[in-house]
């Protein structure tokens, strides 16, 4: 072969090799999942979103429900925490959970009276007295109610998980009275019982998403929020409100909610792990969340704001102010609902 014949001989060669090369890189199947590996691991994944920060008691919480489903089911599902909002806001969570594209979430119960309209009940101002009472309450027949209900929903309400006392903070003025309340920006959860509450109070209320709050606030979007302590203080709140008053003229509860259809799937047993998971995690959430109620109410003053208590006469003069609430709104929550609630709070705080 001649020396030419050879050089064009090697390059055909060479070309083709590369070729069949790229085009087996290119073509080469995904490289299949090692039956051994995946048997190995065959954990089943069960994502929990929430919104709030690692630092939250709620997170907090998950850390725990994590750890005893890992020790009481071991090797049997991978729990894995999202927190910050990464895979949505409350409403987009809870909508995923309900059509099976994620496993769990822990949103307030407010954003859901779309979807269960009688939780609505919790969102009635100055409803629960005291923490000790909202527990009893919640966690008795009544409260059990409400939960069942979101099981024709997609959605199975493990338990209630303490979100708080609600308080007001802004950027604007200190805030002793419902007049000062007035024309104030105030941003509430997508809620009409919450819009109807600041309206009633002479704000200007605007729903958001728990994720667009602290730019809000940052860009002077809105004058104002209301959330609990522990979220305030955890969220760095103080960096762009400068009043807080100790308004408390709501409780919120997280509500732990894995989709329905993956409940049903699970074993018997399985199912009692996940539950007492999920009571034991409540429990936890609440002792964290009263130390950090009673330690970051003082950090908040510490980090330069004007912490507001209110007088009982000062505190009246709102509770009286979002009575007409409770007319407006008990029929679309349903009046069963609100005069069952009404009368365990009643049963409860006589004992
Ligand atoms: O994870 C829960 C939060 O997203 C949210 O519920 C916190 O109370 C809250 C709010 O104001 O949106």
């Amino acid at each position: 072969m001649s020396k030419k014949w050879f050089v064009l001989a090697m390059v055909l060669v060479m070309a083709t090799t590369l070729l069949t090369g790229c085009l087996s890189s290119e073509k080469k199947p995904e490289a299949k999942p090692d039956p051994a590996k995946a048997a190995a691991t065959g954990k089943k994944v069960i994502r929990i979103s929430i919104g709030l920060n690692e630092v939250h008691p709620e997170y907090l919480g998950l850390k725990k429900f994590k750890e005893e489903i890992d020790k009481k089911l071991p090797g049997k599902y991978d729990i894995q925490l999202y927190a910050n909002a990464q895979l949505g806001d409350d409403v987009k969570t809870t909508e995923a959970v309900r059509m099976g594209n994620l496993e769990m979430t822990g949103p307030s119960s407010s954003p859901l009276t779309g979807i269960v309209k009688e939780l609505g009940v919790f969102d009635l101002p100055f409803l629960f007295p005291s923490t000790e009472i909202a527990y009893k309450v919640m966690d008795g027949p009544a409260g059990q109610q409400l939960l069942d209900k979101m099981e024709e929903k997609g959605l199975k309400g493990l338990a209630y998980w303490e979100n708080g006392f609600r308080h007001l903070t802004n950027s604007a003025r200190e805030v002793k009275s419902p007049e000062d309340v007035k024309g104030l920006k105030i941003r509430v959860m997508q809620n009409p019982i919450h819009l109807a509450t600041w309206k009633a109070l002479g704000a200007n209320p605007t729903p958001m998403p728990f994720s667009e709050l602290f730019t809000a606030m940052q860009q002077k979007t809105v004058d104002g929020q209301e959330n609990p302590i522990p979220t305030i203080y955890l969220s760095k709140y103080s960096e762009v409100q400068k009043f807080v008053t100790l308004t408390g003229h709501v409780y919120t509860p997280h509500i732990l909610i894995i989709g329905k259809k993956l409940w049903d799937s699970l074993p018997k047993e399985d199912q009692k792990v996940f539950q007492q998971a999920a009571y034991d995690a409540r429990d936890h959430v609440r002792k964290v969340s009263k130390e950090m109620n009673d330690s970051q109410t003082a950090k908040l003053k510490e980090a330069g704001m004007t912490v507001t208590v209110l007088t009982p006469a000062q505190l009246k003069a709102f509770q009286d102010v979002v009575k007409p609430v409770y007319d407006e709104y008990t029929e679309k929550i349903g009046k069963s609902t609100v005069d069952s609630i009404l009368a365990e709070v009643k049963k409860v705080s006589a004992k």
